[in-house]
């Protein structure tokens, strides 16, 4: 989240979309009570009529799959009613910049496109520059190719009519929505975008969420209290795990891996060279990578050994969920750790990846319980386990309340907990199995010299004697150390790319910035004003919201005293506020850059235009499965995203399939259900697989409410219980009756509550930047059983 959960009740209007926050993240509609009591609107676009639509003041449905169009028609309804924040747009956003006419756009597709690779040569997306290299800008936003002027030319396309015949949306509830959320582009106003899966598991998931970042940017709504992106996060440490290089393209701190695939990347000195930007504080990328490496390799890190930077892995594909379930399929792995998580249940067409796992030589699973997972070679998960060679391992694994740490939360907070009760049996602590593994492995190794034992010979592994690791030294490896002085470092600003500083994750540094003071565990909610400064730690820096130098003008004073967060104060030459700056703390507005928020960022501006795999703009492409053609282009599919080939990924038709499907969560239920569906009471409350099916679709299949029936898809059958409601509607799109169904993916074979996971339907297809899969939208059809 840019802002934080407590930030959620100073907001004018919440525009919930693709999430179902009154389930999936109850604590937050807490916040939103308290705005609504003070007279904010919430708004709820979602295919399905959820509990949170119920607390709305304005429910739009639409079809899944094309939250861009609705999107776009937002945008198109602040700029033709005069709605946005122009200075904002002007001086805070690359609205301004003009583009070189290699940029061009047609029929669905950007320039540069490589059909035989499906990927774009980004070059062609440029900037025109001045002499010194930095972009020529129009800050009236009138050259015909500004990115303003560019960007509306693309909207235009994206008529009323040609929105809601992809949408769905009745074309009155378009309008209530835009009109709600649109009138906090207003000075003084506040609206925040509030998105979770329902947005992201899309072929065009990572477009969805600019279309989104870009509507907040015209509104003026990031950096302020009450607005920006609340990207709330699904597991309790999700944000710590992304935070700490979960996902194969990063390495702690959003560093980028280096690549086999990019020659410059051979050495430190070259991966520095090509991915350090010259401006803005990614500049610094070499003090983060540098130090990060002396936490890991401790003495053994030298200027002489390029930091051994050569031990790092350089990987030369895409190692995403899907990918990786691929290659096992096609038997290229032999052995795999499912450190808490279950694919048989959670993973996309988990059929496929059942049968992934047979093809391993060993398996690992670290888990509370055997799941279907650990358990898919059994003869209860339809299995024969002689012919299944694979070994596996359980390893029981302590529950969060068994044990000591942190975890993240969506406000990027870091917070302490305690640990409650002592574990049972053998069950270990995470971090006390992975100590074990790296000190018994190093052991191995101890007296070998060859290219596998060099690496794991150098790693330096200084957590204590014994199988406990002293976590205290873990938190402190974490924020870093002055090696020079071996003190603490009280911040990010310190780290140096010589070897005289140590991090395990740069944006952390600071939560631990002298001996007794892990600020994790700060507990204090009643000092620390209404960004709450003193309660756990948010990086970086302990900041709140970020972008917060944009809450105010150019000219350092706040565009609004009621949506106030920092100031320039003249008489003290620096920032202040209730928040912590994003900001250098003493460059004035007149200094060079002083006007330029987004610090992050090269051209310390918002990116209106920005790059991503498929284009600098958001653009509707269909589902990977979809009942129509697409309205905008002949471009069907998202022209950038990979697409699997033969049993891995069967593809259905729609016409066998002529029914849109979605999947969603419950509250009684947690994800693929071993934490749930093991606890009596709970299976109890939500006992059986469902599908919500509308009254009309219902009607023409002859399904009454709790009959049994199967829906299919390409891939497979799940066989459910059918809720006949009211919350789905059939559409019209395109100007035929189109239906959506939905239902939970909660089940498996396990446990008290059993049934057929929803993800025997779904495709094994993901987004062109992050690979997510499309868990949101596929084809199937309904019947009823027997
Ligand atoms: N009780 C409970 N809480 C949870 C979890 C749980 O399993 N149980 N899981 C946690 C985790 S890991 C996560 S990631 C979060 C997920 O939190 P959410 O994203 O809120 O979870 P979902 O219910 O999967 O999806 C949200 C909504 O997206 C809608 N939707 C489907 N397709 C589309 C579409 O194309 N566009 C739009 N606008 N909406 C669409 C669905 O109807 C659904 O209401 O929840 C977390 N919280
Ligand atoms: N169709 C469909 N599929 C989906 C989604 C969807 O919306 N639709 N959502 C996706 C999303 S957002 C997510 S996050 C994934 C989740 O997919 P998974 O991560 O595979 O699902 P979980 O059930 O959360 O699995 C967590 C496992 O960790 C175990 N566990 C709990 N605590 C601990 C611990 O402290 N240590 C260890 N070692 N294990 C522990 C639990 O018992 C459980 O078996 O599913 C995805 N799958
Ligand atoms: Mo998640």
């Amino acid at each position: 989240m840019t802002n934080h959960w407590n930030d959620l009740q100073y907001t004018d209007c919440a525009l919930i979309m693709g999430a179902n926050p009154a389930e999936n993240h109850p604590i937050s509609f807490r916040w939103l009570t308290k705005a609504r009591e003070k007279g904010a609107k919430i708004v709820s676009v979602d295919p399905r009529y959820t509990r949170s639509s119920a607390m709305s003041d304005v429910y739009a449905p639409l079809r899944s799959g094309t939250d861009i169009a609705f999107l776009a028609g937002m945008i198109n309804y602040a700029i033709d009613n005069n709605l946005i924040h122009k200075e904002y747009v002007a001086k805070y956003t690359n609205a301004s910049f003009i583009l070189k006419d290699s940029y061009e756009f047609n029929d669905g597709l950007f320039s540069g496109y490589d059909e035989a690779k499906r990927i774009y040569d980004k070059t062609k997306w440029a900037f025109e520059t001045d002499e010194e290299g930095k972009p020529v800008k129009d800050l009236t936003l009138e050259h015909p190719r500004s990115v303003f002027q560019m960007m509306r030319k693309h909207y235009s396309r994206y008529t009323i009519d040609k929105i809601v015949e992809t949408t769905g949306t009745p074309k009155e509830d378009f309008l209530k929505v835009c009109e709600a959320f649109c009138s906090t582009g207003k000075v003084g106003k506040s609206g925040v975008i509030m998105y979770a899966m329902g947005i992201t598991q899309h072929t065009v998931g990572s477009q969805n969420v600019r279309a989104m970042a870009m509507l907040q940017l015209l509104l003026g709504n990031v950096g302020v209290p009450g607005g920006g992106l609340a990207a709330m996060r699904g597991e309790s440490n999700v944000q710590g795990s992304t935070d700490f290089a979960l996902l194969y393209g990063d390495l702690p701190g959003y560093v980028g891996v280096p690549k086999a695939t990019v020659p410059e990347h051979a050495t430190l000195a070259g991966y520095n060279e090509k991915e350090t930007p010259k401006t803005g504080y990614w500049s610094n990328k070499p003090k983060f990578m540098v130090s990060m490496l002396k936490a890991w390799y401790g003495p053994n890190a030298t200027k002489e050994n390029e930091f051994c930077y050569q031990y790092l892995p350089k990987g030369n594909k895409n190692y995403s969920h899907i990918n990786l379930f691929n290659a096992m399929y096609n038997k290229g792995i032999d052995g795999l750790f499912l450190f808490g998580t279950n694919p048989v249940v959670g993973g996309p067409n988990a059929g496929k990846e059942k049968e992934s796992l047979a093809n391993l030589k060993w398996l690992v699973a670290v888990d509370l319980w055997e799941t279907e997972s650990s358990a898919f070679w059994k003869k209860e998960a339809g299995a024969d386990p002689n012919k299944i060679a694979t070994e596996v391992f359980l390893l029981p694994a302590s529950a969060s309340f068994e044990k000591e740490g942190s975890v993240s939360n969506s406000s990027r907070w870091m917070q302490y907990r305690w640990k409650a009760i002592d574990s049972r049996g053998e069950a270990k602590a995470d971090l006390e199995i992975i100590h074990e593994f790296a000190t018994r492995i190093k052991a191995l190794y101890k007296n070998e010299n060859s290219p596998i034992a060099r690496p794991i010979n150098a790693l330096y592994w200084n957590f204590g004697e014994g199988s406990h690791p002293d976590i205290d030294l873990v938190c402190k490896e974490i924020n870093g150390y002055d090696l020079t002085t071996g003190k603490l470092l009280p911040g990010f600003g310190k780290l140096m790319d010589d070897g005289t500083t140590s991090s395990g994750n740069w944006i952390y540094s600071g939560f631990y910035p002298e001996e007794g003071k892990n600020r994790a565990k700060n507990r204090d909610a009643k000092t620390g004003g209404p960004n709450f400064l003193n309660w756990s730690y948010a990086w970086p820096m302990n900041r709140r919201i970020i972008y917060n130098r944009a809450s105010a003008d150019p000219q350092g004073a706040p565009w609004s005293k009621d949506k106030e967060v920092i100031h320039w104060d003249a008489l003290q030459s620096k920032w202040v506020g209730n928040d912590v700056p994003d900001f250098v703390v003493d460059k004035a507005p007149s200094d060079p850059g002083g006007q330029n928020p987004y610090i992050m960022l090269k051209d310390g501006v918002a990116g209106i235009f920005a790059g991503l795999n498929e284009g600098p703009f958001p653009e509707h492409y269909e589902p990977f499965e979809s009942p129509i053609s697409n309205v905008f282009s002949k471009q069907n599919l998202n022209p950038a995203v990979q697409i699997f080939e033969g049993d891995f990924n069967l593809k259905g038709d729609n016409k066998d399939f002529p029914i849109v499907a979605t999947t969603y969560r419950v509250s009684e239920h947690w994800q693929s259900g071993s934490m749930t569906r093991n606890q009596e009471w709970l299976s109890e409350l939500v006992g059986h697989m469902f599908v919500e099916i509308s009254e009309e679709l219902a009607k023409e299949k002859g399904i009454k409410n709790k009959d049994k029936v199967i829906v299919t898809s390409a891939r497979g059958e799940v066989e459910a219980y059918a809720m006949v409601t009211k919350r789905f509607k059939p559409y019209k799109i395109k100007g035929k009756k189109v239906h959506q169904i939905g239902m939970p993916w909660h089940f498996g074979y396990k446990g008290y509550a059993t049934g057929d996971s929803a993800n025997h339907l779904t495709p094994h297809i993901g987004d062109a930047n992050t690979t997510i899969p499309e868990y949101k939208a596929f084809l199937c059809d309904v019947r009823r059983k027997g």
